[in-house]
């Protein structure tokens, strides 16, 4: 499994740097909420679970942290983010645990519906038993 990232360009002139995210453009959805991330302690592992019906992009603005990614097929994965200008497109069903937060860290992240607990797969035996049965699309 490859991660997708998405490089995002920077508007820098020579008072900073400003990157703007726009939705269906920069983000490949329609962005419903944005949430961040941080004072997340050593040593914590976060996430650890699936989303049924979710897409998010992952940006760490400042610091860093690890994702693992994992399509519960078998395909996993494992990224660092540790530039604003790089964000981590994470589709639905795939499962997540996030890392090796720096103590700096902020993690923002674009999420193309809005919160919904009901939507979160918790247990790992059944969203690998859910990602298998799932219709693939045949690929290009
Ligand atoms: C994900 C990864 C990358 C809300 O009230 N609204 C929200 O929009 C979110 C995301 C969370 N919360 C509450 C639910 C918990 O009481 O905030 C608390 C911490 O959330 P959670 O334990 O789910 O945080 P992470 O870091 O394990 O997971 C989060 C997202 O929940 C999840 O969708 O993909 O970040």
């Amino acid at each position: 499994m490859t991660p997708i990232l998405l490089e995002f360009q920077i508007r820098g002139d020579e008072r900073g740097s400003l990157i703007a995210l726009e939705a269906e453009r920069d983000v490949p959805f329609e962005v419903k909420r944005v949430y961040y991330i941080f004072g997340t302690q050593s040593g914590v592992i976060r996430g650890r679970h699936a989303h049924r019906n979710l897409t998010q992009v992952a940006v760490c603005v400042h610091g860093a942290c690890t994702f693992a990614l994992d399509n519960g097929r078998g395909g996993r994965c494992e990224i660092r983010l540790d530039r604003p200008t790089r964000g981590l497109l994470i589709e639905s069903m795939t499962w997540r645990e996030m890392a090796d937060f720096s103590s700096d860290c902020v993690l923002m992240i674009l999420a193309n519906r809005n919160y919904d607990p009901n939507d979160y797969l918790f247990d790992y035996a059944k969203f690998c038993e859910a990602a298998t049965s799932m219709q693939i699309e045949p690929g290009p």
